[in-house]
């Protein structure tokens, strides 16, 4: 289980509470797609994605984003338990959508990029810290039921 300091808990919960979801979820998705293109091989019926201001405005990718920044919601209100939490995603990402692990700490990486851009100042390094520990821990948890 990973230790949280009472610091990283007022990091984290804190900003988690000023997020918009859909906004930061939908732009973080859209920016993975266009950043590591092959990523783009999962979505091939969610429409067009032929350029990046097209996977930008892709209401489809923004509610998929919107669905994901959720669910990575429940890691902020389940900090210690965040492998439990995960258990039935990481199975249905491992054997039904073949999801290469690897992606996940690239989609962690992009969302720590989308908030620093929309929170600024806020983002000082401790702040990039704790962050940075709970994507890691949502990737790392994501990767438990691979076989
Ligand atoms: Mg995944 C579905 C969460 C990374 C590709 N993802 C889902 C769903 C959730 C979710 C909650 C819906 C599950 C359901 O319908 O029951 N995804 C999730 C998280 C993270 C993540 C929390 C990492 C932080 N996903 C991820 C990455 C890729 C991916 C990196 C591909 C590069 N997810 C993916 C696909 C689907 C989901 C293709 C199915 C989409 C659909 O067809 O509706």
């Amino acid at each position: 289980m990973t230790h949280w300091t009472a610091e990283e808990r007022h990091y984290i919960t804190s900003m988690w509470d000023k997020i918009n979801v859909a906004e930061i979820g939908g732009e973080s998705l859209a920016r993975m797609l266009i950043v590591y293109p092959w990523t783009q091989k999962f979505f091939s019926d969610f429409g067009n994605l032929t350029s990046s201001s097209a996977i930008m405005h892709n209401v489809k990718i923004q509610e998929h984003g919107k669905k994901v920044l959720n669910s990575f919601g429940s890691a902020v209100k389940n900090m210690d338990h965040i492998k439990e939490t995960f258990a039935d995603l990481s199975k249905l990402h491992c054997e039904t959508l073949h999801v290469d692990p690897e992606n996940f700490k690239l989609l962690g990486s992009i969302l720590i990029i989308v908030l620093a851009m929309h929170f600024g100042k806020e983002c000082t390094p401790t702040w990039q810290a704790a962050w940075q520990k709970l994507v890691s821990a949502v990737a790392h948890a994501l990767t438990l039921q691979y076989h």
